[in-house]
């Protein structure tokens, strides 16, 4: 370690003593909230608060008369009478207000392009691109499919949709073509949009020749799309696929924002739970457009005149819909988009970044943190992050000792940093800080934003913990949120609202509240794992992997990882006659980058000759858990064969001495 590093490690221990982090004064004489009662005035009535933001931040075609409508829970509905354009809001209002060349995105490519987009540039690409995809027959209602990496396009095809009514269904880029398939099917697209080719790393991946290769018979599916991103050659099939340009230039230039209910479906945004199948997240657009709007301008203190955002999510996340997309464009924001690696070019092309386009505010995943302080405080240092002024976390839990590095190193000691915690069912976030207000602790999201009512139960009884742990809940409607899965009613019912009413929502997630209050996220209680801030099911990564020919069990856990925070671990049992070998790990870890994507792959695989299963023949994960992080096991007594485990840990012991 050099001196510098010894020095930095030294002074961040000492710091792990301080436990709380106050607001400097010069940043909360500038906030836009200061006073505490905000909270208040929010909890006397969330309706009436959150109706007022509605029609404070937004432009309404229709103002809403009523706020919430909870006369059928958990399906609810806020301001049911209002009607609204998100395309309008994000667009159409602030070139009308004159703001038409502020930059909305300052987008740089992996190769070093810069593309500046203005806002009345982005409108005039959707305005084309909505009736593009009306002359392609899409209608008020049809769903969608978009499959683009981080180029301005991805935005242009949003606003698009939202503009004509139609539902859009983003599907991450890391995922697999086989992936978007399945998302394509469960929702019925009628289009996708997507690219001739995908730049990663130096690499391109022709995207536009694998999306053939499995949407051949999908008989929804009448059209696609293709941006040329990268001029990769591919096939176009006659009648079916039209590039992006191409229909854009054919297509009128005007294409008025149709107001829509403020109920109106906006997207889809399929999520990992606990079973394989994908579960389909319905917003819509009046309360998703408030929650996003309200959070992104008062938990980042935003100026849009001033300030430079950043938030380096990828949009096929919903960190991206609501904080690359419709936040900041709802907000007027100017923001920069990344479209590639943290390490590519080289190590130092964030902080680059942030010093050629003076960035104010960084939205980060703890993941990436980590990264970082793995490569050194060096890499940072030789850059001017001066411009910074506030710096937020979000997708998992954000360890101290990261939290007072991205404080110290990256904020300079004198930004604050905000912890948000929300799921992509919330729409918008949750729990947070707000900078001009909250005390800090460092690894807690602290406190529900005004108008957010969370809290944290006993497990069996469903009462509130006054401290200690039990499960996250959220006692009330709040407009963000997310409003069914895509035709599937009961599953939504059941999932988050069958354990505690319908009433209350079932975050899925396990929580501490301490003696002020705050709030401390642990981690999911279902079987999900996060990897780098990527949510993904159990069952889901068991089903690539038992698609392999050679494999006949399998059953996957998340490990805890210094890096990635959990990373998927393995436990396979091989078909009968089959040698585990390393071309088999391999085989296996490209099952799961093809079904599923790259970020899926397992880090750990374990040979098991049998699971450890109930005598109803479950497998307990929680003995898997203990024993791939090395624990004492738990209680086996309801092992069907105890025996089991023995095996298991010679297996695990053997691994250890390859090594
Ligand atoms: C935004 C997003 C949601 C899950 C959630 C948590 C975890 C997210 C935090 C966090 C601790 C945080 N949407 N999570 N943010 N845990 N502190 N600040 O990540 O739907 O993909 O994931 O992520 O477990 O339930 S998501």
């Amino acid at each position: 370690m050099s001196e510098v590093a010894d020095g930095l490690e030294r002074k961040l221990e000492g710091m792990l003593e301080i436990e709380k982090f106050e607001p400097s004064a010069e940043y909360r004489d500038g906030a836009l909230w200061t006073d505490p009662a905000i909270y208040e005035e929010a909890a006397a009535d969330p309706v009436a608060w959150w109706t007022a933001r509605a029609k404070e931040l937004l432009d309404w075609d229709v103002e809403p008369t009523t706020g919430l409508d909870d006369s059928n829970p958990p399906f609810y509905r806020w301001f049911e009478d209002g009607r609204l354009n998100a395309s309008h809001n994000c667009l159409d209002r602030h070139v009308a207000a004159g703001l038409g060349d502020r930059v909305a995105y300052h987008w740089r490519g992996e190769e070093g392009e810069r593309r500046d987009v203005t806002y009345a540039e982005l409108l005039d690409s959707t305005q084309r691109f909505a009736n593009a995809l009306k002359d392609l027959g899409v209608k008020k209602g049809d769903v969608v499919g978009i499959y683009l990496p981080m180029i301005p396009e991805v935005a242009v095809a949003m606003l698009a949709c939202a503009r004509i009514g139609a539902i859009h269904n983003v599907v991450f880029g890391g995922f697999s073509a086989e992936s978007v398939r399945e998302r394509m099917e469960f929702s019925e697209a009628k289009v996708l949009i997507t690219v001739d080719g995908a730049r990663r790393k130096g690499r391109t991946a022709p995207i536009k020749q694998q999306v053939d290769e499995q949407m051949g018979d999908l008989g929804s599916l009448g059209k696609i799309v293709v941006v040329r991103a990268t001029g990769t050659a591919c096939p176009m099939t006659e009648g079916r696929d039209v590039f992006y340009d191409e229909a854009c230039a054919a297509a009128a230039a005007e294409c008025p924002a149709e107001p829509m209910e403020a109920e109106h479906p906006l997207f889809i945004l399929y999520t990992s739970g606990s079973t394989a199948k994908p579960k389909g997240i319905v917003h819509t657009t009046g309360g998703y457009l408030t929650g996003v709007t309200t959070t992104h301008r008062h938990v980042f203190d935003l100026r849009p005149e001033e300030d430079v955002w950043w938030c380096a999510a990828d949009v096929g996340w919903v960190t991206g819909h609501s904080y690359i997309v419709y936040g900041p464009l709802s907000n007027g924001a100017t923001s920069v988009m990344w479209e590639g690696a943290p390490d590519h070019p080289h190590q130092g092309i964030w902080w680059e970044l942030v010093q050629d386009h003076g960035v104010t505010i960084l939205y980060a995943a703890p993941t990436a943190i980590r990264t970082f302080i793995k490569w050194g405080a060096e890499i940072p240092g030789r850059y001017d992050l001066s411009s910074l002024r506030l710096l937020g976390s979000v997708g998992e839990p954000i360890n101290p000792k990261a939290w007072l590095w991205y404080h110290q190193v990256i904020g300079g000691g004198r930004c604050p940093i905000v912890d948000t915690w929300w799921q992509t069912e919330t729409g918008a976030i949750m729990i947070t800080p707000l900078p001009g207000i909250t005390a800090t602790k460092p690894g807690s999201a602290t406190t529900p934003f005004p108008g957010v009512s969370a809290d944290v139960v006993d497990e069996r009884s469903g009462e509130p913990v006054a401290e200690g742990q039990g499960l996250l809940v959220l006692e009330k409607p709040w407009p963000s949120m997310l409003r069914t899965l895509y035709k599937e009613d009961e599953r939504f019912v059941e999932t988050y609202f069958s354990r505690f009413g319908k009433e209350r929502y079932l975050v899925g997630d396990a929580a501490r509240k301490d003696g002020d209050g705050y709030l401390w996220v642990i981690g999911r209680i279902d079987d999900v794992v996060n990897v780098s801030g990527h949510r993904l099911s159990t069952a889901e990564v068991e089903s690539a992997i038992v698609a392999h020919e050679s494999v006949a069990e399998a059953a996957v856990i998340g490990q805890s990882d210094p890096d990635t925070g959990q990373a998927i671990c393995a436990f396979v049992t091989l078909a009968g006659g089959v040698e585990p070998t390393e071309e088999l790990v391999e085989g296996i870890r490209a099952e799961v980058a093809t079904r599923i994507g790259k970020f899926a792959r397992p880090k750990r695989v374990i040979w098991a000759d049998d699971l450890p299963k109930t005598r109803s023949g479950k497998i307990m994960r929680r003995l898997l858990r203990d024993i791939a992080e090395g624990r004492a096991l738990g209680d086996v007594t309801t092992l069907r064969d105890p025996g089991v485990m023995a095996e298991l840990e010679r297996q695990i012991a053997a691994e250890g001495d390859e090594d």
